[in-house]
C-alpha cells in the first residue's frame, strides 16, 4: 500500500529547497553538473545568488520507498520560494502566499530547510526581523520540522558511527541564532550532512507527522495580523491571545506525547499492522533497535518528560497571571513594531506606540 503525504518545503533562497525536491525524481543526478545535454528538472535549481523559485510548485512522487518498510509513500512536494526575502514588501507577498496555501491544503508537514555551510549572516537578522511570521506556521498544528541541509561531504565528519552525532553538534552552534523556536520544538530538528540522506530525513519527518497531529489552526495572512492591532485591546484580548500560545504548546506537548506512545507500543510488539505506525516504528529507529526493546525506555522517560510539561503548562493556564501576559503581549507587539519598521512605515509605527504605550513600556 501507498499512503499520501505532502510535504511544503520553506526557507531563504539558496537552501537546497528545490534540490532536494529534485531528488525524489529517479532520472535525477545531482552529481551530473554538465552544462550541455542537462537534465530536466523538476524544481528549478541555480548557481548564483537569486532566487529562480518565485512561484508556489508541487510535483507529486509516486510510491517513494521508506528504507526499512513495505509501504511507500505518494509523496507531493511543495517547493516554495526564498522566504524570507531581503525585500521585506516581497517577503510578506510570499509570505501570503504560503499561508493561503498551508491554509487550503493541510499539508502533513511543514519543513524549514537551513543549509549551514552556506551561511550568511543576513539570513540570521532576516529569520529574527521576521519572527512574528515563523510563529505563524507553529499556530497551525501542522508538524512543524528543521531540515538540516549540509551540503558537505560524507568525510567531512570522519567515518566513524559518531559521524551524525558530530554533524549534529556542529549545526546546534552554527544555527543557535536563527530563532528556531519561533517556528517548531527542539525536539524536531533533522540532519542530513550529505544529499544521498536528505531523501530519507524527509521520509522520517513524514513519518513522524502522520501520528502527530494535534491541532487544527490557521495561520494568518499578514494584512490580518496587521488588523488586530487595529482592533481595540484590552485586557481580556491580550488575555486570550496569551492563553492561544500557551493552548499552542500544548498541543504541541499532546503530539510530542502521541508519538512517544505510538513509539512505545511499537516496541512492545503491538505493531499495527496497517498504516503509519509500523511505518514510522520500523523507519525510524530501525529494526535491530525495535528488537532490542532499550528504546522503549528511551520513549518512555521522553514521555514522561512531556507529561510533566503538560502538567505545568495546563497550570499556567488556569493561574494565567497578568505578568505573563504582559510579558507576552509586549515582546509581540515589538515583533510586529519590528516589521512595520523594516517596511519603513514610520508613521503608522507612530501612531501605534501612541495607542499603545502600555505595550511599549519596558521594565
Ligand atoms: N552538492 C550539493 N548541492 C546542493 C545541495 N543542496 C543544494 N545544492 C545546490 O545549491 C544551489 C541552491 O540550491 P536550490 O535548491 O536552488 O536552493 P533553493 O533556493 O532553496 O531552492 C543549487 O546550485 C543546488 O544544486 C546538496 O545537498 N548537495
Ligand atoms: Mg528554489
Amino acid at each position: 500500500m501507498s499512503v499520501e503525504a505532502e510535504v511544503v518545503v520553506i526557507g531563504r533562497a539558496r537552501q537546497g529547497k528545490s534540490f532536494l525536491g529534485n531528488c525524489f525524481d529517479p532520472d535525477y543526478d545531482p552529481e551530473d553538473d554538465s552544462e550541455d545535454d542537462e537534465p530536466e528538472q523538476t524544481f528549478k535549481t541555480k548557481e548564483g545568488i537569486e532566487s529562480c523559485t518565485s512561484e508556489i510548485k508541487s510535483a507529486l512522487f509516486k510510491k517513494v520507498k521508506v528504507p526499512k518498510a513495505s509501504e511507500t509513500v505518494d509523496l507531493t512536494y511543495t517547493d516554495t520560494p526564498g522566504f524570507p526575502d531581503s525585500d521585506p514588501k516581497k517577503t510578506l507577498e510570499i509570505f501570503d502566499k504560503i499561508v493561503k496555501y498551508i491554509n487550503d491544503k493541510r499539508p502533513e508537514a511543514i519543513i524549514w530547510v537551513i543549509n549551514p555551510s552556506g551561511r550568511n549572516p543576513e539570513d540570521e537578522k532576516l529569520y529574527n526581523r521576521f519572527s512574528l511570521l515563523m510563529k505563524e506556521f507553529k499556530k497551525t498544528g501542522i508538524f512543524c520540522a528543521v531540515l538540516i541541509n549540509n551540503q558537505g561531504s560524507k568525510r567531512e565528519f570522519g567515518s566513524k558511527n559518531n559521524k551524525k552525532e558530530k554533524a549534529k553538534s556542529a549545526y546546534d552552534t552554527q544555527i543557535s541564532g536563527y530563532g528556531i523556536e519561533n517556528f517548531t520544538y527542539e525536539d524536531n530538528i533533522y540532519y542530513s550532512y550529505h544529499y544521498e540522506l536528505l531523501k530519507g530525513e524527509v521520509l522520517k519527518i513524514v513519518s513522524r507527522a502522520i501520528v502527530s497531529e494535534s491541532s487544527h489552526g490557521k495561520a494568518r495572512i499578514f494584512e490580518d495580523i496587521r488588523s488586530e492591532y487595529e482592533g481595540q485591546f484590552d485586557q481580556s484580548a491580550l488575555t486570550s491571545k496569551y492563553r492561544d500560545s500557551v493552548n499552542s504548546e500544548i498541543a504541541h506537548l499532546k503530539s510530542g506525547i502521541k508519538w512517544h506512545k505510538s513509539q512505545i507500543e511499537g516496541c512492545s510488539g503491538v505493531l499495527k499492522s496497517e498504516g503509519w505506525n509500523i511505518l514510522s516504528t520500523v523507519f525510524t529507529l530501525g529494526v535491530a533497535n525495535v528488537v532490542a526493546g532499550g528504546i522503549t525506555l528511551y520513549h518512555q522517560e521522553e514521555l514522561d518528560d512531556r507529561k510533566k510539561s503538560l502538567k505545568k503548562r495546563k497550570k499556567k493556564l488556569q493561574s494565567c497571571n497578568i505578568e505573563d501576559v504582559m510579558k507576552h503581549a509586549k515582546k509581540e507587539f515589538g515583533e510586529f513594531c519590528t516589521i512595520l519598521k523594516a517596511l519603513k512605515q514610520t508613521e503608522e509605527l507612530e501612531k501605534l506606540k501612541e495607542r499603545f504605550p502600555f505595550l511599549t513600556e519596558t521594565d
